[in-house]
Parts: structure tokens; sequence; C-alpha cells
């Protein structure tokens, strides 16, 4: 008998329908006259107490589930008899789901978006499949640059001349192509670069840049808009520092570094024991994008700005593997429900 009550159980358990009358046979069959659980109730009764102690607990639990089952079905559907599925809102959420919550990507992205919308600057957004001119020629690569192998780029096989753009900035040349300055422009999205997935690499990742261009922008002006985010950021008490660098599309060029919330800029195996880390490559616009874009470069002057945002959000939430943003991990992304 004890087999035949789990077995019973499992059946009760797996019960589900959508009309009263199949709910009314499943009571039938289960507790009718003839039903499944009144014949064992009949055979319990010959039992010896020893046995009857042994399987009444659990014949009184098969009959009281089956009865909560039947009644809860019942309940609903008598409920929602002669409605039609007009007369339900889909998009109410689920009972009993937790909530869910945005990406961490995601986040950080808004994070980096809302900095620079109290700045001033307006968010930009264009193809992810681009041409030559705008990821590489517009932006001071010439054909037989070295600069161009700094980029492992997707091409179209069939058409050289297309490709899946390495960085936001042809987004930019697209908006300075169109827009005469001032142009204070934020430019988010996917990127796509030729490279082996690693805890620290990625073939398509995130990046944010930044452009502002006007009369009279100068380094300064860099610099005090690069500490600004910084400290909004990772905190106010945060420190920059930019070192040299080359990027064929600024000159100057350099890296932006922060001091580490960690140690408080002591050094520890965050930072690898320098105090420091490193969030981002910027500087001035090069005169030959102004003119590739048909803006004076001798009236204007700018800067500009890049950051990869799964990177940052990996500094600000000490995440130490790239590949956790895309794997899905439910007990990784609970972790951000509470971020926003
Ligand atoms: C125009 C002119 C200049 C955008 C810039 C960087 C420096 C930079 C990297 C950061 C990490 C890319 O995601 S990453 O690998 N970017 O270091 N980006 S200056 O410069 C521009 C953009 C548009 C017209």
């Amino acid at each position: 008998m004890k087999n035949k009550v789990r077995e019973l159980l499992e059946h009760v358990e797996k019960f589900s329908s959508q009309k009263l009358e199949q709910v009314e046979e499943f009571r039938i069959k289960m507790l009718g006259k003839k039903g499944e659980i009144t014949q064992l109730f009949e055979q319990f009764k010959t039992f010896t107490s020893e046995q009857k102690r042994e399987l009444g607990k659990d014949l009184n639990e098969l009959k009281t589930k089956t009865l909560e089952k039947i009644n809860s079905f019942k309940e609903l559907l008598e409920q929602h008899q002669g409605k039609s599925a007009a007369d339900f809102d889909l998009t109410m959420p689920a009972n009993n789901e937790p909530a869910g919550s945005r990406h961490p990507i995601s986040i950080m992205k808004n994070k980096i978006v809302d900095i620079f919308k109290r700045l001033g600057y307006t968010v930009a957004e264009g193809p992810e499949i681009e041409d030559d001119w705008h990821v590489f020629s517009a932006l001071n690569f010439p054909p037989e640059h070295p600069a161009r192998d700094m980029q492992d780029t997707f091409f179209i096989e069939k058409n050289p001349d297309i490709l899946l753009r390495t960085h936001t900035s042809s987004m930019q040349v697209r908006a300075m192509e169109q827009n005469k300055p001032p142009i204070r422009i934020i430019c988010p999205g996917r990127v796509f670069r030729n490279e082996a997935i690693s805890a620290r690499a990625h073939c398509i990742f995130h990046q944010i840049e930044g452009l502002y261009i006007d009369e009279n922008v100068s380094f300064a002006d860099l610099k005090q808009t690069l500490l600004y985010f910084a400290r909004e950021m990772f905190g106010k008490d945060t420190q920059i520092r930019l070192r040299p660098s080359y990027f064929p599309f600024t000159e100057p060029s350099a890296e932006m570094d922060v001091s580490c919330k960690i140690c408080d800029g002591k050094g520890c195996n965050v930072c690898k024991g320098t105090g420091w880390l490193e969030v981002m490559g910027c500087g001035m616009v090069d005169p030959n994008v102004l003119e590739n874009c048909n803006i004076d470069s001798e009236k204007y002057t700018g800067f500009a700005f890049g950051m990869g945002v799964e990177r940052t959000a990996m500094l600000k939430w000490q995440i130490r593997d790239l590949r956790l943003y895309f794997e899905n991990d439910i007990r990784f992304l609970r972790q951000f429900c509470s971020v926003i």
C-alpha cells in the first residue's frame, strides 16, 4: 500500500486542468464511491493496529492534498467561468516569483550615462555594422597605418569595406558629420573585436565614449570633466592621474587612473600594489579628425574619452571574471537586484 500511496501522491501533484468537468472527473476517480483513495481507506480498515500506525499519516495526507488540489482548481475555474482570454491581464506578474533586475552591464551603462547627462551631454546611438570610413579612415587611421593593427576586426568577407564596429567612435564621426559645434555627446553601445574569450577579454563588449567640441575647449576642461566623473562614480575622495598614451584619433592622448578605493592608494592586490586603477583613455581630438568631419580645426577644438562598461563595473563591484556577465548564472545576477 505504501507504494500505491506514493504513486497516487505524485499523480495528484502533477494534476492540472483548465476545465471544471475534468476536475470533477478527477474527484470521482480519486474520492468517488469506488475511487482509488476511497478503496485504500476500505483496505485500511482491515489492517492491524501496527500497520495502521505506519500508514495512517500518509493516507490522510494523500486525501488532504487531493482535496486541496481539487478545491483550488474548482475555485479558480469557477471564478474564470465564462471569461475569455481578453478578460485577463496577461502582463500581470506571476505570483510568488522574485522580482527580476537589470543586468549589471545595463546598470553600469545607465550610471555612466546619467553622470554625463548631468554635465549636459546627450546620448547618441548608431549602427553596429559600419564602414571603413566611420571606423578607421575618418579617425586618422591611414590605410597602412600600424594603428589599424591595434584592433582585430571582424570584416565581412564579401565586402571588406563593411565591418563590425570596434569602437563607438564611428557614431561620433556620424554626429560630427551631421551637426555643427557645439557638440556634446555620449555614445554607449556594443562593439566587436576578434579576441579569444577569457577572464579579461571578450569578442563582444560595451563601450561608452564621449565627445565635446566647441570653441576654446581645452585639456583643462577634459581633466575637470573626468575628475567629476571619477568622483561621481567611485566616491567624492577619489583622486585621478593622467598618464601619456597614444591613439590615432587624439593628440595629446592619455590614460586616466583613479586611486584605489580598497587600499586608499596604499597598494593592494586589487590595484596590484600600485594604488591606481586604469579606468579610461582620453585626449584632445586630432585636428585631422575634425577636418575629416568638415569641422574647422582652426576655429574649434574638442576632447574625447572612452571606457569599457564591463571593465568599469569590474572596478566598481570587484567582479573578477568577464565571462560572468555572459553566463546568465542567477547567483551572480541576483547580487545586483538592489544596486540600481
Ligand atoms: C572621435 C574622436 C576621438 C574616443 C577615445 C579612447 C580614448 C579610449 C578605449 C577605452 C577602453 C576603448 O573600450 S576600450 O578598449 N578608448 O581609450 N577613446 S579617446 O576618441 C574619439 C572618439 C571619437 C570623433
